[in-house]
């Protein structure tokens, strides 16, 4: 008998997470109710409570959902009674079968995990993908066994809660700022994520980025043997690039433009994958073959349509900041760029000497759009002064650059922006404003959730209206 059996289980946020582990353990014997804090269809399954500090009473186990803060009354009551608090990549842990291999990373997670996904299934080897990805790992137990390889993308909000998960493969691709409306700080952020590394066993590995110092740092964290990935500089014991050419140790694997994707991130998140495909004797002459094939992931620089010479590329996947700087940089320039949805406590500011460079206007949408705006009005103000003080320190220059007319300065013209309020707004000003050579870029650096249900619909949503112009 599963041990779950008439146990009484609440689940907290009845969304994908949430409802497959609700089928889990009802499949199990147990007693399950679901906690949301917005009303659910009345068809819902399950029988319902609210999401107030008392609605977990009488309770010993209650499902974490992702989305939902651990730091709520909800939990911090039963907590204090001492009730077991976890999410629904833990529950899932106790029968998932076969090599796990966890994938995170502020930035570049699902297509690694795809990716990974895809050369593993190229290789012939049976082959699971969830997690972050879009599947509720529960969902993934019935059918893993031992000979499966199952690799799951991990947010900080499923690794939150986790206690005896283990990753027989790590990956860790980059700490950058990210949710920290949610973490509040980096360091907090840092110890969350570290977690996929700390519960590894000393016949694991962990897969890290060398150039990263977040990332970096977990080796000193983990049991697990440190494979590093690098893509500034070739050493031992991982996977370098050289020259253009991707190493496998000492080994060539291909060379970096031969992969199908955009952009320089993209070069390390197919070092990653091949280390984890290496280190499961993967022969690199399948590893090349599947990156050659691999076709990217939907919402993540996805070329859309090309429009009166305009390509249109869907980044709705950039939910944050650095995210948006690696699309920006997989561009040479003459970018309409959309930014703006709902903020999670960021600092734009840094966007700024790449727009400086790339973008012919910077279209701003949602609830963000007014901090967007201060932030980069002040860092474009600070950068233009500094290029007064560089072209002054230079002598005035024959055209009249350097002069400063009217607190501008003339030659350093400041960032175009323009209010658009909502997608459609963006798309239409920007298919009037762009020429031919242009690009109109969706990589927001914001969450979705103030005007889409999520990134994927708001991806949608782009790509119904590019198709329509
Ligand atoms: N809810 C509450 N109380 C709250 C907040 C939410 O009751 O305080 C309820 C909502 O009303 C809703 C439900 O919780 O009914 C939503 O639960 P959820 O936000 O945990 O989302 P799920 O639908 O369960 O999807 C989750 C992940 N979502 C989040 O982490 C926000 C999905 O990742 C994941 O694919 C799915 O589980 C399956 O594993 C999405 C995501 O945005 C893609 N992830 C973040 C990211 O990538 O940046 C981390």
């Amino acid at each position: 008998m599963s041990s779950y059996a008439n146990r009484r289980v609440l689940i907290v946020g009845g969304g994908k997470s949430g409802l497959a582990a609700a089928r889990y353990l009802r499949e199990r014997g147990a007693d399950v109710v679901v906690s949301d804090n917005r009303p659910q269809p009345a068809q819902m399954e399950f029988p319902q409570t609210g999401q107030s500090e008392t609605d977990s009473d009488g309770f010993d186990l209650l499902i974490q959902s992702p989305g939902v803060p651990l730091e709520l009354p909800i939990f911090e009551r039963a907590r204090a009674r001492g009730a077991r608090i976890i999410g629904e990549l833990e529950l899932a842990a106790e029968e998932l079968r076969g090599r796990i291999i966890g994938v995170t990373g502020a930035n570049g997670k699902t297509t690694t995990t795809a990716l990974i996904g895809h050369i593993f299934q190229h290789a012939g080897r049976p082959t699971l993908i969830g997690g972050n990805i879009g599947v509720p790992v529960t969902d993934l137990v019935a059918q893993s066994t031992p000979e499966t390889t199952v690799v799951l993308e991990l947010s900080s909000f499923q690794l939150e809660t986790v206690e005896t998960f283990k990753a027989q493969i790590a990956i860790v691709l980059n700490i950058t700022p990210d949710h920290l409306d949610r973490h509040h700080t980096m360091a907090r952020y840092i110890d969350v994520k570290a977690r996929l590394v700390e519960t590894q066993s000393s016949d694991g590995y962990a897969i890290l980025n060398a150039a990263e110092p977040n990332a970096r740092r977990l080796a000193g964290r983990t049991r697990a043997k440190a494979v590093w990935f690098n893509l500034e500089a070739p050493g031992a014991n991982g996977v370098a690039s050289a020259g253009g050419e991707i190493l496998l140790g000492d080994a060539p694997l291909m060379r970096e433009s031969e992969i199908p994707l955009r952009g320089r991130h993209n070069v390390e998140n197919v070092m990653a994958a091949a280390a984890a495909a290496w280190i499961a004797g993967i022969d690199s002459k399948i590893i090349a073959e599947a990156v050659r094939s691999f076709p990217g992931v939907e919402h993540r620089i996805e070329f859309v349509r090309e429009l009166d010479g305009v390509r249109y590329y869907n980044d709705s996947k950039a939910t944050n900041v650095d995210a948006a700087e690696k699309a920006i940089d997989a561009f040479p320039g003459g970018l309409w760029i959309i930014l703006g949805g709902k903020d999670k406590n960021s600092d734009y500011r840094s966007l700024v000497p790449r727009l400086a460079s790339k973008a012919k206007g910077v279209l701003l949408i949602g609830a963000a759009a007014p901090v967007i705006r201060q932030h980069l009005t002040e860092a474009d103000a600070s950068r233009r002064k500094y290029a007064v003080a560089e072209l002054t320190d230079c002598g005035p220059l024959p055209d009249g650059r350097g002069s400063v007319a009217g607190g501008s300065v003339a030659g350093t013209p400041s960032l175009p922006m323009t209010d658009c309020d909502t997608l459609d707004e963006a798309i239409r000003t920007a298919h009037r404003l762009a020429a031919p050579g242009d690009i109109v870029l969706l990589s927001p650096a914001c969450a979705s959730f103030d005007q889409y249900q999520s990134y994927e619909h708001r991806g949608r949503c782009f790509k119904e209206l590019v198709g329509s112009l």
